[in-house]
């Protein structure tokens, strides 16, 4: 594959584990790499692996990882040919991939008229809506006020959910139950959104009360080639923090896969999209499935995907950004194992405060099916500045029983000393009767896990 011309030299525009993940990639494409860093990173592992390295600033993202310009000179001054950002930091800023675009520089992700189509929510519900793809009942657009608002939610019917048009991920929503709570709940989040996304327009959907969270994997070329690589069940999450990821989920059939899938593809159709992307759905008790918001990045949950289907998901990106047609067809997805993914963090359990320090030992677990996406070592200093991921455990079995029962050892297994891990609260979760029946929706941490809360 090397032999075939993609990029002389990438730029891996992030941090962590997912710079080394793509650096790995590259690497194994023949591809050389640069990583930038701020001044808080570089005792970073991500800094050591690739071929060159370039500081872009002091701590705080703003100034360092979210500095276009920055990345750009490193970009220009190493001569690379395209860039990777990774998921979060520039990754869905299409402001930036069009940059990249007028710089002569491969942006490797979707197109910048992909990520703008489908940065903003109700922009994203129109085509979702056109496309065929099933909607909760909701506006079509903004609501311009509190009184339009009170209309909209009487003709909706309560609960309804506002969400920040500019929003995403959980960030900028409140649930309302009573129309006397929403003139509070929409100031409060006008003013919310326009502080965290410059932008404060909210429209409103149907709440949904008990749903799973299920997203579908989709990679598409530049040719109009597009398949679909199952689901990921995200439904464990906290304050909107996925904790747990698991591939395929327990509650989605084989018919439901396909059907969930094809309409995925059909969105993607819809805004021609290129390069691997997830569509986001909520699964109420009925089986039902809604359009919540579609990422155009790579994600930190990838893996889970990766296992059951064997694709490397990293690598693909970058071919489909060189211009190559996709190498496997939809007949050659078959899903018949099962990968469990637990977001280790440097937390405290208790508390959920961050957990910064020097890590005094740090043993991986390993085996077969047993997989550790990490960027930190022996006495590597985790710095307060950015996500508190520390490692991504992958536990990957023909089963789910199988690999809950992997995970539960590669957990015991895991011994993190220095600093507070998560990894505790995942061994409550994997033991919990609930989980391992696969029947919990998104409130399950504070119903079975009210400690946690
Ligand atoms: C919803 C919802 C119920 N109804 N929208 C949270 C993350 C963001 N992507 C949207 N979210 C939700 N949107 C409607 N119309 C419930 C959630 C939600 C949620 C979704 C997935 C996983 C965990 C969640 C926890 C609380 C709320």
């Amino acid at each position: 594959m090397s032999s075939d011309l993609l990029f002389k030299k990438v730029l891996i525009a992030n941090r962590g584990e997912i710079a080394l993940r793509v650096i790995r990639a590259c690497r194994e494409l023949g591809i050389a790499t640069v990583a930038v860093y701020s001044t808080a990173d570089e005792n970073s592992l991500h800094v050591k692996l690739a071929d060159e390295a370039v500081c872009i600033g002091p701590p705080p993202s703003k100034l360092s990882y979210l500095n276009a310009a920055s990345i750009l000179s490193a970009a220009d001054i190493t001569g690379v040919d395209a860039i990777h950002p990774g998921y979060g930091f520039l990754s869905e800023n299409h402001e930036f991939a069009r940059l990249c675009k007028e710089c002569n520089i491969t942006f490797i992700g979707p197109s910048s008229e992909n990520i703008q189509a489908l940065g903003e929510k109700t922009n994203a519900r129109q085509i979702a809506k056109k496309a065929g793809v099933p909607l909760l009942p909701g506006t079509e657009a903004a609501v311009p006020n509190v009184d339009i608002a009170l209309e909209q939610a009487k003709i909706i019917g309560y609960p309804i959910i506002l969400k920040a048009v500019a929003g995403g991920g959980g960030r900028g929503i409140n649930t309302v139950y009573r129309p006397e709570q929403l003139k509070s709940s929409f100031d409060r989040l006008c003013t919310e959104a326009k502080a965290a996304f410059g932008n404060p327009a909210l429209y409103i959907e149907k709440y949904c009360e008990h749903p799973r969270h299920v997203e579908i994997q989709v990679m598409c070329d530049k040719h109009g080639n597009r398949i679909y690589l199952g689901e990921r069940d995200c439904t464990i999450q906290r304050r909107h923090q996925k904790i747990l990821e698991e591939s395929p989920s327990p509650i989605v059939s084989a018919k439901l896969r396909e059907k969930m899938g094809q309409i995925a593809l059909n969105l993607c159709s819809a805004v021609n999209y290129e390069n691997v992307g997830t569509v986001e759905f909520l699964v109420d008790e009925h089986r039902a499935f809604y359009f919540m918001e579609m990422n155009t990045r790579i994600q930190v949950e990838h893996p889970v995907t990766e296992m059951v289907t064997g694709v490397d998901l990293v690598k693909e990106q970058i071919r489909i950004a060189a211009g190559k047609t996709l190498t496997i067809k939809q007949e050659d997805i078959k899903i018949n194992s099962h990968a469990i993914e637990c977001r280790i963090l440097a937390e405290d359990s208790e508390r959920f405060t961050p957990s910064p320090g020097k890590i005094l030992a740090f043993h991986v677990p390993g085996g077969f099916g047993v997989r550790v996406d990490s960027f930190v070592y022996d006495q590597y200093q985790v710095v307060p500045f950015y996500d508190s991921l520390i490692a991504k455990l992958i536990a990957h079995a023909p089963t789910r029983d199988e690999a809950i029962s992997k995970m539960r050892q590669a957990l015991d297994e895991f011994v993190v000393e220095g600093i507070k891990t998560s990894i505790p609260f995942h061994k409550k979760i994997i033991k919990s009767q609930k989980f391992r029946e696969g029947e919990f929706d998104t409130h399950f941490l504070d119903e079975f896990m009210p400690k946690y809360e």
